[in-house]
């Protein structure tokens, strides 16, 4: 029987698929010979998904189809899709005044019943694509991973049909041992009733595998509405340079996704791919890696890709990524600007070098800012997002003045218009090191839902502990009252008028007392 992989990225807001179109690419690769199709519901209107889907499958009739699942949990300031998420619930927790209140308890309400909704809706489209697909082929089997499944893989297995294979991070070599008849064992991956997930599972490092470009004339022979991401200037189009990040941020789990390990994608490979983008039109691009220069031993490979783009004579580009600005040298600065890096986010989470250490960012807030000093001076004139994360271990009066001081700071380089404090509060996600921590801190019970929206949990996830998290709830109310388009700002504004602001060098050293010290340790120790 000829294999039929019917790819189907799940609903969600149209970022480029580039995940599926990996692995579509891969598969041909390795056997050209098997049938494949990408179906993007990110691009469907949401009345016509289960149509549009039965449409597909009637069509192509897979025997396997392959669910790619992206985001499941929003906890940011942003629109979301049931609105503003952060908002509705800070309402709800925080204010003083019982209509605001009763309208973040309404706000709040239909987040949750958008996100309980798409929750269900993206099942019941994995169970009726694999009914209809049984239809023409009785063994049909379903596949599932993606980055939401990767963060909650574990909870999979309560929600998937019987039999169906649930993936954690890449799914390359997965998807070529499951085509292949192999044993899957090895691979980061359950079936749902057939086995558990391996303790631990996500801390194993994935099968390496060397990135070749992305053929993208194959990719538009099997993805009818490619064409979709073509028209329109705005969408920056992901291509991955790297795959890992080797840090050990408390709160974040890509390094457990996408492993320790980092795996550099050949630069002639990637300015390969890009080629054949920017020949189909596209000028601006998402360099997808967890981090695009993840550490000072990848300056190197990070240079010689720039200096590739910058010979492949793609002189009009526009790219984007996530910048750990402390591995930035002056030549490396220069290489950015000439290649049209015209946006980048910076997740320092906290203008104070203590709290940056507690939270094992490993970073130097000094190195940050004489880079982006070297950055301004190569040319860089656009946007920057410095991505803060308030109250996350230890915050005090002092540490939020030192945010202020260095985020002024930052503001003094680039110009303040250019300098966009994105205000997030952490999402506490399962396999971090926080979630330890709030494990042993009695916050979070052994057997917590991660995936719960219920207000009870929700308000332990969102991650905003007391004595400061009424004051943080109180301060982002008045933001939004006073200045709703500009919230971060704004913010940034209460906390200086509220608090002041710490000279910039106390930002900047982080003395450890010694009784600091001794509780540092044991945080240490209780994290691991
Ligand atoms: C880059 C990135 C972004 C960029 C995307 C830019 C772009 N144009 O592509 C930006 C900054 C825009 C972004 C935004 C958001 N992101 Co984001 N993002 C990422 C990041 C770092 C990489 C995603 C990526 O493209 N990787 C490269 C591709 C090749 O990998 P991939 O798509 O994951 O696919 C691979 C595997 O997952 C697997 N796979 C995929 N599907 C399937 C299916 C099967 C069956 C199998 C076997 C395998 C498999 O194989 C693929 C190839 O190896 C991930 C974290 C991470 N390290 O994975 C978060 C991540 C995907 N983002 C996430 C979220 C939540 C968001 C936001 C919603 C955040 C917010 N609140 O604003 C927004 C969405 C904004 C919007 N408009 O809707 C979450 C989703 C999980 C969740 N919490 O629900 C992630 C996982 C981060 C996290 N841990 O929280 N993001
Ligand atoms: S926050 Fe960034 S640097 Fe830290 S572990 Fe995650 S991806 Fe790596």
């Amino acid at each position: 029987m000829t294999t039929k992989i019917l790819y189907v990225r799940l609903p969600c807001n149209p970022i480029f698929p580039i995940g599926v179109v990996y692995l579509a690419d891969h598969i041909h690769k390795q056997f050209p010979d098997v049938e494949q199709r990408i179906f993007d519901l990110g691009t469907v209107p949401p009345l016509e998904f289960n149509q549009t889907l039965d449409q597909v499958v009637d069509e192509f009739q897979p025997n396997l189809l392959v669910f790619s699942w992206r985001d499941i949990q929003i906890y940011a300031p942003v629109g979301g899709r049931g609105g503003n998420p952060l908002q509705n619930a800070f309402e709800f927790y925080y204010a003083k005044n019982p209509l605001t209140r009763l309208r973040g308890a309404l706000g709040g309400l239909k987040v949750a019943t958008a996100y309980y909704g798409e929750l269900w809706r993206n099942l019941g489209l994995i169970k009726r694509g694999l009914q209809r697909a049984k239809r023409y082929c009785p063994q049909a089997r379903v596949v599932v991973g993606g980055g939401a499944v990767s963060v909650f893989y574990e909870q999979m297995q309560q929600l998937l049909p019987q039999g169906s294979i649930v993936s954690v991070g890449e799914g390359e070599t997965l998807l070529e041992k499951l085509l292949r008849g192999q044993d899957l064992r090895s691979e980061r991956c359950y079936v749902v009733g057939e086995n558990q997930p391996r303790e631990r599972m996500i801390h194993e490092e994935p099968t390496p595998l060397e990135k070749t470009a992305c053929n993208y004339d194959y990719i538009e022979s099997v993805w009818p509405a490619f064409d979709y991401y073509l028209q329109d200037n705005d969408f920056y189009i992901g291509v991955q340079t790297k795959r890992g990040c080797p840090h050990n941020c408390c709160y974040c789990v890509y390094t457990v996704v996408e492993g320790k390990q980092v795996r550099i994608n050949p630069a002639d490979e990637v300015v390969a791919e890009m080629r054949q983008l920017y020949e189909r039109g596209i000028r601006n691009f998402w360099f997808t890696d967890a981090q695009f220069i993840p550490a000072r031993k990848f300056i190197k490979d990070t240079e010689e890709l720039l200096e590739k783009i910058i010979d492949s004579g793609m002189e009009d580009i526009h790219w984007a990524a996530y910048i750990r600005a402390d591995n930035l040298t002056p030549k490396l600065c220069d290489l950015m600007v000439k290649t049209g890096m015209n946006y980048f986010e910076i997740g320092i989470t906290s203008g104070s070098q203590e709290l940056v250490r507690k939270m094992r960012m490993g970073y130097n807030l000094r190195t940050v800012l004489e880079n982006c000093q070297d950055l301004k001076a190569a040319g860089f004139n656009d946007l920057v997002s410095v991505n803060y994360s308030f109250n996350v271990i230890d915050e005090t009066v002092e540490t939020i003045r030192q945010t202020i001081a260095y985020h002024r700071a930052l503001e003094r380089i680039f110009g303040a218009d250019k300098v966009e404090p994105a205000i997030f509060f952490i999402g506490l996600q399962p396999h971090t090191h926080l979630e330890g921590y709030a494990l042993n801190k009695g916050i979070l019970n052994p057997g917590y839902n991660p995936m719960s929206l219920m207000p009870w949990t929700a308000r332990k996830l969102l991650w905003n502990p007391e004595p400061l998290g009424s004051f943080f709830g109180e301060v982002c109310l008045q933001a939004w009252q006073q200045n709703p388009n500009d919230f971060g700002r704004e913010v940034m504004k209460i906390l200086e008028e509220r608090l002041g602001c710490a000279p910039l060098e106390d930002a900047l050293s982080a003395p450890i007392r010694e009784e600091q010290r001794g509780n540092l340790r044991k945080e240490l120790v209780a994290l691991t």
